[in-house]
């Protein structure tokens, strides 16, 4: 207890707040187990309320896992909930020295030349419509690739190479409630496969896309598995169905004025644009026919015209950004960005309506609905309305760009019933379990876009803000604001107990690049290619002198045999440009050619015991004769 009172004292003092009666704080339970609402009975100001709600002290843990995009950074930030605190950076789609992802032979290839990507929406994997806690899906908006992080290590295990047909998937990603597939949508309308053609045929030439990634159920590895050929409109973002309307899929567009210059001029033409309704579990079925689809740069293609009944047109005003499905998948709310008001559709009223085939005319061949026969309710929240999150207590919240803030209105009534300012310019929020069927109503977190006076100056950009909110009461409490790299347009949190990472990777001895004795390392030459099995433990390579020729194909298979957590070693050769990392029990294997001739240290790159200094080597490259 006393050391409780100790680490209490020194957080209220860094809230400012040093003076202040701590009576009954550190008698009371833990700081981390207060909940999102209570557990600060011990408080007396709103701010110290909030330092005990966010403190999570030494020797305990925080309650959630937060996957954030990392936007253009192509990384995905792991954030602990309540505290805020980052606890690990995933490389994804950038290399990334720290964990020599990007160096090695296979996270090489996967990058497949490329430096970066685009994160925007992560997905979890789910089981009936519940977050499992086996993998993260993420888009590459840039390069139109998807990945998925295998939360047994933490680790990207998957990057796609580019996917045909779709461009820039902003739209992705929703999984579907039984991980069958990650759909990616596409944002801009081009010409498949980018081939050439000139603006002035973009209605006939270009065209969107919606690919479908198979999930495999056993590996979380994807495949191409079919797309679904879209009009030449801008797609936003999308949302899988859940409960009664599991099976569609809700995707919303902007410039179905098909302007291909001043969009933001010209692309905000008309009232109203659409919500794309799909029917992924038809589509997946009428894909599974040859002759629904036709070959496309090496995919299988349905076209919605000629297979009816895969997609409706909601009419949505006024430029919808986000499109959000309530927690038990009878309405759609989709925000319309230049409109102060979000839409709600009834997904009943959507059924009747396509039963009655009461249709409001065709577009591209496709059926629009009735606004008025499928609208059930358009809420006035404010300005710049972008997503909506759930808490499954029947309230909603969506952030307000413009606005700078965050509402809070209730499903059924329709009604605003609490709103609170966030700084600045909220993109998404995202709320504990929020895209599951289950949300639990405890937290909020606030993606923001801009800082400005949050943090210590750093430049002329500063941190983006990440801003923690209770919402298990009737009214919303703004816990903290913790400052992040670009940019977490999106957020998944899951509680930690769903998760269950691995300490030490197995051993495994069926992989021919494994070794786990110091005295079968051994370098096998083979013309010019040089093999070498090399182990690493407390605090030694072997072998720790390698000779090769200058010009020679150099393979290190390199095995770390400590099998104690987080005794990681850094494997890195002096002016080389390469820096590997091996995990407890890891074997990764690199290439590189021996290019210049001399003698290269090599050496440990990470800090694993007293004697870290010492875990050193020599390459030894011969110059060629000549
Ligand atoms: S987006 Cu809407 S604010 Cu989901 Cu890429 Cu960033
Ligand atoms: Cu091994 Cu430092």
């Amino acid at each position: 207890m006393r050391k409780r009172t100790k680490q209490l004292v020194s957080v209220i003092a860094a809230a400012g707040l040093i003076g202040v009666t701590l009576t009954g704080c550190a008698s009371d339970s833990s700081a981390s187990n207060a909940s999102a609402s209570g557990g600060t009975s011990g408080a007396s100001s709103d701010i110290e309320k909030a330092a005990l709600a966010t403190y999570v002290p030494f020797g305990q843990k925080d309650k959630y896992y937060m996957f954030a995009s990392g936007g253009h950074s192509g990384q995905v930030y792991v954030v602990g909930v309540p505290s805020m605190r980052r606890i690990r950076t995933i490389p994804v789609f950038t290399p990334d020295p720290g964990s020599g992802y990007g160096f090695d032979d296979k996270t090489k290839a996967m990058l497949d030349g490329f430096h970066w990507g685009d994160v925007h929406h992560p997905a979890l994997s789910e089981t009936n419509g519940k977050y499992d806690g086996r993998w993260l899906f993420v888009n590459d908006n840039a390069n139109n690739r998807a990945a998925m992080i295998d939360l047994k290590t933490f680790t990207t295990e998957q990057v796609t190479k580019p996917i045909p047909n779709i461009s820039g998937p902003h739209c992705a990603a929703f999984v579907t409630p039984n991980s069958e597939y990650f759909m990616m949508p596409t944002r801009f309308s081009v010409p498949p496969n980018f081939k050439y053609s000139p603006l002035t045929d973009y209605d006939k030439k270009y065209s969107g896309m919606m690919a479908a990634m198979k999930i495999d159920p056993k590996t979380g590895h994807m495949n191409l598995g079919w797309e679904l050929q879209l009009p030449p409109w801008d797609y936003d973002l999308s949302d899988e169905g859940k409960g009664p309307s599991n099976g569609w899929a809700f995707i919303t567009t902007y410039n179905t004025e098909e302007a291909t210059t001043n969009l933001e001029v010209n692309a905000s033409q008309k009232d109203r644009d659409y919500t794309v309704m799909v029917n992924w579990k038809a589509a997946a079925k009428a894909a599974a026919d040859p002759k629904n689809t036709y070959e496309l740069n090496g995919a299988k293609v349905l076209d919605p015209t000629k297979v009816p009944g895969l997609i409706y047109l909601l009419p949505t005003p006024k430029s919808p950004h986000g499109v959000d499905v309530s927690p038990d998948g009878k309405y759609i709310v989709a925000s319309g960005k230049l409109s102060p008001t979000v839409t709600v559709f009834s997904f009943d009223k959507i059924q009747k309506a396509i039963d009655n085939k009461d249709f409001a005319g065709m577009d591209h061949g496709l059926p629009i609905l009735k606004f008025n026969d499928i609208k059930e309710a358009e809420v006035n929240v404010g300005l710049g309305p972008l997503h909506t999150q759930f808490d499954g207590k029947g309230y909603a919240y969506t952030t307000l760009f413009i606005d700078s803030a965050i509402v809070k209105w209730k499903l059924g009534d329709w009604k605003v019933v609490d709103k609170i300012g966030v700084n600045y310019a909220p993109g998404h929020s995202a709320a504990s379990m929020g895209d599951s069927a289950v949300p639990d109503g405890k937290y909020l977190v606030s993606l923001n876009k801009i800082a400005k006076d949050d943090f210590l100056p750093v430049g002329p950009s500063h941190p983006v803000a990440m801003q923690l909110i209770d919402i298990s009461g009737p009214k919303m409490k703004l816990l903290y604001t913790a400052p992040i790299d670009e940019e977490p347009h999106y957020a998944q949190i899951a509680p930690a107990d769903l998760f269950h990472p691995i300490n030490v990777y197995p051993k495994d001895t069926s992989n021919p690049a494994a070794i786990y004795n110091p005295k079968q390392a051994k370098v096998v030459r083979n013309g010019n290619k040089v093999e070498i099995w090399m182990t690493a433990i407390r605090s030694h390579f072997t072998p720790d002198n390698i000779q090769v020729n200058e010009g020679d194909q150099v393979t290190i298979h390199l095995t770390n045999l400590d099998r104690d957590e987080s005794i990681a070693h850094g494997f890195a050769i002096e002016s080389y440009d390469i820096n590997e990392i091996v995990e407890p029990g890891q074997t990764k294997t690199f290439t590189f050619t021996a290019k210049k001739a001399g003698v290269y240290p090599f050496y440990c790159t990470n800090f694993c015991s007293a004697l870290h200094q010492e875990m050193q080597g020599y390459l030894l490259v011969k110059p060629s004769q000549q």
